[in-house]
């Protein structure tokens, strides 16, 4: 018999829903009505063994309370902060996530937005299309990033892949984490230490209670005016509000975000401000990595009922 397993989120290719349906009995609840919500709770739900989710759906104690023969939950990216980890601990139910497998992409977006920001290349871009190079519109320099301090908030994989990436480009790293990191002598005393040293701050940090709002007001106006701050990570890391309020009142030079509080909303002042540059949670999203996200979270699932060893299990 095919394992039951419910899938959650919204990135599943109807190709990859097929080939689910060849190895596993699913119960796709994001395609489902509201009334068949209502009857897969009343009569499927509690035969379901695995959850394969998203870094952003990942499951909540109330949701994997719903599941009583739940076994696994396979997430389809790195952050877990949608995960109830210790509720699903407790139950005893093991947790994969895909870490590695995405990680030069999401550096190479972190690089993208810095130098989209730096280099000012979405005004630009609307600067050409509006035809305002025909028309001679004065144009302003942007700026150099050589000698640049970057401040890397969350030096773990992704963190270290971006300063590699960046030293590259002749830019200073330093970085804060609460943990002891590598290369100590780098590390910043306090987060907003970090951003008073930096000319851009790239929050690379995981999201959850621990880093809830951490960059502050505080520490944005100790990036300043002549600051940017880049997130790829999560939303909730950077009181969206204070960002707000900063770039309306040019306290902070500039922005360039993937990730926001409460996405898919994107507060409307952002989409006005000329020196921010918006993206909509893309960091994983190329073809390649994709693919490996979703060989991985599926060999999780298919070596857990096959009772071998998982291949990327999150520690408990
Ligand atoms: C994805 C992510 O957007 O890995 C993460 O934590 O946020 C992203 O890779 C998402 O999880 C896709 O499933």
């Amino acid at each position: 018999m095919k394992p039951p397993i419910a899938i959650l989120g919204t990135v599943w290719p109807d190709a990859v829903l097929a080939a689910l349906d060849q190895q596993f009995t699913c119960h796709k609840l994001t395609r489902m009505t509201g009334e068949q919500r209502a009857g897969f709770f009343r009569a499927e739900a509690a035969g379901v063994r695995g959850v394969l989710t998203t870094g952003v759906a990942g499951i909540d104690a109330a949701l994997a309370a719903q599941f009583p023969a739940l076994e696994i939950v396979a997430v389809h990216g790195v952050g877990l902060d949608a995960v109830a980890l210790e509720a699903l601990a407790a139950r005893g139910i093991v947790v994969t996530n895909t870490p590695d497998v995405l990680t030069d992409d999401v550096a190479d977006l972190a690089v993208s937005l810095l130098l989209a920001a730096a280099r000012r290349i979405p005004a630009l871009d609307r600067y050409v299309r509006a035809g305002h190079w025909a028309d001679k519109r004065p144009l302003q320099p942007s700026r150099s990033l050589r000698g640049k301090v970057a401040g890397i908030y969350g030096y773990g994989r992704i963190g270290q892949a971006v300063a590699a990436r960046l030293r590259g480009f002749g830019m200073e790293i330093r970085y804060f984490q609460r943990s002891d990191g590598p290369e100590p002598a780098l590390r910043s005393p306090s987060l907003q230490a970090l951003a008073g040293a930096s000319d851009y701050l790239l929050v690379c940090a995981p999201g959850g209670p621990a880093t809830c709002h951490a960059v502050d007001a505080a520490v944005l106006d100790a990036l300043g005016p002549e600051g940017t701050l880049v997130n790829i990570a999560r939303g909730s890391v950077v009181d969206e509000a204070a960002l707000v309020a900063a770039l309306a009142s040019k306290r902070l030079g500039g922005a360039a975000l993937d990730v926001f509080e409460d996405e898919p909303n994107v507060p409307a002042a952002l989409t006005t401000l000329e020196n921010v540059v918006l993206t909509p949670h893309v960091g994983s999203l190329t073809v390649e990595a994709r693919l490996a996200m979703r060989e991985l979270a599926i060999g999780n699932l298919l070596a857990h009922f096959a009772g071998k060893p998982l291949l990327s299990p999150v520690d408990a």
